[in-house]
């Protein structure tokens, strides 16, 4: 990884000058004003950096060579995962164009009905705190101390910001994590009192803060954010547990509206049936969709999410999808 700054008299010239030198894959660290100048700080990853994202350039390509085949296999996932009628019309529109000769690209087609982000953690900022939000019980705190550990081993700052003061079992895991990742940990008041200071100081670090569980028909408990929202720039992800039920999507979606959801991180994945609820809210949204790990074990590799993996996750039951390498 590395950092280089570009400064320029307006923002605009800086950041064409960032797109000239390092095109569009480039992620912006932070923009400063210096002496009436625009100072753009870029970080620039090399193919192979700590986080591992593998390129997904290289990964092997789902095909199959029978267009009905590839219908059938869409209706039959679309059953199964009860999808619904209108993702599944959606998805097979999708689809026709890639009914071709040359082969039947179905995760491409996929990756037209939902927009994954498998690079997320590499594009945190530090100026904008990333709030983990959630229902009860969801992840929220597991998936940020993976986040956490990830960034400290590609050698980011770390903070972590502990608000999820109402759990009676104490601090737990996010206290005991944080110390065994030697990364600074504040909680309850004292925690927004560092965080505002962190902030306005602009300090490098990548803040990281906890909730407590929040009930999605009833979510005031979490007003506080709104009015901070006021203040400064947050990035909210919001944790979806893949085996939650899909009659609470229209609930969830209310939230990822009332509180700007940028992301979509998912949970449980080792205990889902059926992958309802993270589709259809991911589709009817529109807001990217994530992963960090497949199970509750802390210490598996980063598990990233693209369109292959998520129809190969899919893919339990029905055909037996064809290998090729591109
Ligand atoms: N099977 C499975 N269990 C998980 C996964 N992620 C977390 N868990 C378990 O789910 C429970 C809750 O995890 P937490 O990270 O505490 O969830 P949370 O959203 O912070 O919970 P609250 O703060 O109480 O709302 C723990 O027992 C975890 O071990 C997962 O991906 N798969
Ligand atoms: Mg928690």
């Amino acid at each position: 990884m590395q950092k280089i700054t570009i400064t320029a008299p307006t923002l605009n010239e800086a950041l064409q000058e960032v797109k000239r030198r390092f095109g569009e894959d480039v992620v912006i660290e932070r923009t400063e004003e210096i002496n009436n100048q625009i100072r753009i700080t870029v970080t620039l990853f090399d193919g192979e950096e700590p986080i591992l994202v593998p390129s997904l350039r290289n990964t092997t390509k789902n095909r199959i060579d029978n267009p009905l085949s590839a219908i059938r296999l869409v209706e039959e996932i679309c059953q199964e995962h009860y999808l619904g009628t209108d993702f599944k019309d959606f998805w097979l529109k999708c689809l026709s164009p890639y009914l071709t000769l040359t082969g039947i690209d179905i995760a491409e087609s996929l990756s037209e009905c939902l927009n994954f982000e498998p690079q997320w953690i590499r594009k945190i900022l530090s100026l904008k705190p990333v709030v983990f939000l959630g229902s009860f019980g969801v992840g929220k705190t597991q998936i940020l101390a993976k986040v956490a550990a990830l960034l400290k081993a590609s050698d980011r700052a770390v903070e972590i910001y502990n608000l999820d003061t109402l759990k009676t079992s104490g601090q737990g895991l996010l206290q005991a994590y944080a110390h065994k990742l030697d990364v600074p940990y504040y909680f309850g008041k004292e925690a927004w009192g560092t965080l505002q200071e962190s902030i306005k100081t602009q300090s490098e670090a990548v803040k990281l803060i906890d909730t407590p569980g929040v009930n999605f028909r009833n979510s005031e408990d979490l007003n506080w954010l709104i009015s901070y929202a006021q203040k400064f720039v947050f990035d909210p992800v919001l944790i979806v547990p893949c085996d939650g039920c899909v009659s609470l999507a229209p609930d969830y979606a209310k939230f990822i509206k009332k509180f700007g959801v940028r992301h979509i991180i998912l949970s449980k994945i080792d205990v889902a049936g059926s992958w309802s609820l993270p589709i259809r809210l991911a589709w009817t949204s529109e807001v990217p969709i994530a992963m960090v790990n497949e199970s509750a074990n802390l210490s598996e590799n980063l598990q990233y999410l693209n369109a292959e993996k998520l129809l190969n996750s899919l893919n339990k039951t029905g055909y037996q999808l064809s290998q090729i390498n591109d």
